[in-house]
């Protein structure tokens, strides 16, 4: 926006009472853009998470530190947001690592209010899974254990129960990356060409404060797209290729990217790591806690070019001034490009269907009462709504006949794969391991997986956490017993050395 439509557009927002340009149907229901801490996109320099140093190592595990704390941070110009962050950075630095490898990673409740960390996508054990009541009381601390079984894009982020939308949002989200060697092997773009990026919506106070409004248990919507904290920001990078690993941190927003070019996305992974072959697509939907592996070749551009990564429309998303565009690449230097995408990636032995002992069926709704559910229930401790045994596949259909939402459904603990989508194969990009299954308006999806390797009780839930929050969340069990996942409560601090 210029200087003038901007003033304009205040003096418009102040004679329509904060809100401007927005149908009627969503003022009703309560979205107004606050136009007072507008960003031109494009503007802000990109950047990236610092990568968490370990505190120490010996030869099986590295030894993580992060604390939750408040935080005062720019992310719009000039002005000072409080967040609540790991660390105090938004969004939390990155733990890279290697497959094989364990990490023990010290949470620091230095904040005055309950938190869990869930490492959504590690296939951990009961007690380190950030079990929704299994909280870190402000002055306590947890140490978690991590395996790192395979090699992926995960992310950790808060589970308390009904209030992690409030607490992701206020900055509790990171990405933790493990590596192994058959990946590096490949010919891929790495080190400075291997780019994390992390969308997130927000909305800001004219003071900077963030506003946390989930629309009376609806959805929390922001009008400023941020990447790695930087609201739509301007990378610069060279005419060659790039790996951008993208996850949606968002609490209810997903994307449709695209370029503005035309030209396609070329996807390499999905949420549980490489596919089998890159994919080539000209978007890419991505509900929240989906990761897409993606390369963007940059080569067929002339220098002075800019790319912009779009968001295209998707139902249920309210849509802003600019929540069009995500962020832009500016390609300023010429470079050899030594790295390739293979047309083999990795060997994935894909689940059959035949070997499925049967199929449970979840509807997923907004109850009379307003309560997001599945198959009619809530949220209750005690209760397990599925029970499938130690290495038993299964298969589960998640079916949304309504078109007021769409729900990113996630199980804990298994990676599976989407069979189809309302009887149609799902889109090629989807076809890897998954952890979060696009349900989307009137959609039936069919995820087939393998319940292993850990026996006990697992959280699933809609990732859209306002949702998750109230009270689309419920457990399987994985065969009988099974590690109690509050068998390891944090401890008061001080915490001893790690
Ligand atoms: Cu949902």
């Amino acid at each position: 926006m210029k200087r003038i439509s901007r003033r304009e557009a205040l003096k418009i927002a102040a004679l329509a009472g904060g809100t401007i340009l927005l149908p009627v149907g969503l003022q009703h229901r309560g979205y107004a853009q606050r136009v007072d801490q507008t960003v031109e996109p494009f503007t802000l320099p990109f950047r990236t998470p610092p990568v968490l140093n370990p505190v120490r190592s010996d030869s099986t595990t590295d030894y993580y530190q992060i604390t939750m704390r408040k935080a005062q941070v720019e992310i719009l110009p000039g002005r000072t947001s409080e967040i609540w962050g790991y660390n105090g950075i938004f969004p939390g630095p990155i733990i890279k690592q290697s497959r094989g490898r364990s990490s023990i990673v010290r949470f620091i409740n230095n904040l005055d209010v309950n938190t869990s960390v869930h490492l959504h996508g590690m296939a951990s054990s009961p007690q380190y899974d950030g079990y929704t009541l299994d909280f870190i009381a402000p002055g306590y601390y947890k140490d978690y254990v991590y395996s790192n079984p395979a090699a992926a894009n995960l992310w950790y982020h808060d589970h308390g129960l009904a209030q992690t939308a409030r607490n992701v949002y206020m900055g509790l989200a990171g990405m933790y990356i493990v590596q192994d060697q058959e990946e590096l092997a490949l010919p891929l773009p790495k080190g400075n060409y291997d780019i994390p990026l992390i969308i997130q919506d927000r909305q800001f106070a004219s003071d900077g404060s963030l506003v946390f409004d989930n629309r009376n248990q609806t959805s929390v919507m922001g009008d400023v797209v941020t990447v790695n904290g930087v609201p739509w920001p301007r990378m610069e990078v060279a005419n060659r290729k790039y790996r951008f690993r993208v996850l949606n941190a968002s609490i209810s927003r997903s994307y449709r990217l695209a370029l503005s070019t035309g030209d396609d996305l070329i996807v390499i992974g999905t949420d549980g790591g490489l596919m089998s072959a890159p994919v080539n697509t000209q978007d890419i939907r991505l509900a929240m806690a989906e990761r897409y592996d993606l390369i963007i070749d940059f080569s067929k551009y002339a220098l002075g070019t800019r790319v912009e990564l779009r968001n295209l429309p998707l139902p249920n998303n309210v849509v802003f001034n600019n929540i069009d565009k995500i962020m832009c690449f500016d390609v300023v230097r010429s470079e050899t490009d030594d790295s390739l995408v293979p047309s083999t990636l990795r060997n994935i032995q894909f689940i059959p269907e035949s070997t499925a002992v049967r199929t449970r069926d979840f509807t997923v709704q907004q109850r009379a009462d307003g309560v997001w559910v599945i198959n009619g229930n809530g949220w209750d401790r005690n209760r397990v709504d599925a029970n499938p045994q130690l290495e038993e596949v299964e298969i589960w259909r998640f079916t949304n006949t309504a078109n007021l939402s769409f729900h990113p459904m996630h199980l804990h603990l298994i990676d599976a794969h989407i069979l189809d989508r309302n009887g149609q194969p799902p889109f090629a990009y989807e076809r890897g391991w998954k952890d979060v299954f696009y349900v989307g308006e009137n959609e039936t999806v069919r995820m087939i997986g393998k319940f292993r390797p850990f026996r006990g009780q697992f959280m699933y839930h809609c990732h859209n956490m306002v949702h998750e929050d109230r009270d689309m969340m419920s457990q399987f069990q994985v065969g009988q017993g099974g590690i109690d996942p509050m068998s390891a409560p944090a401890r008061p601090l001080p915490a001893p050395r790690l």
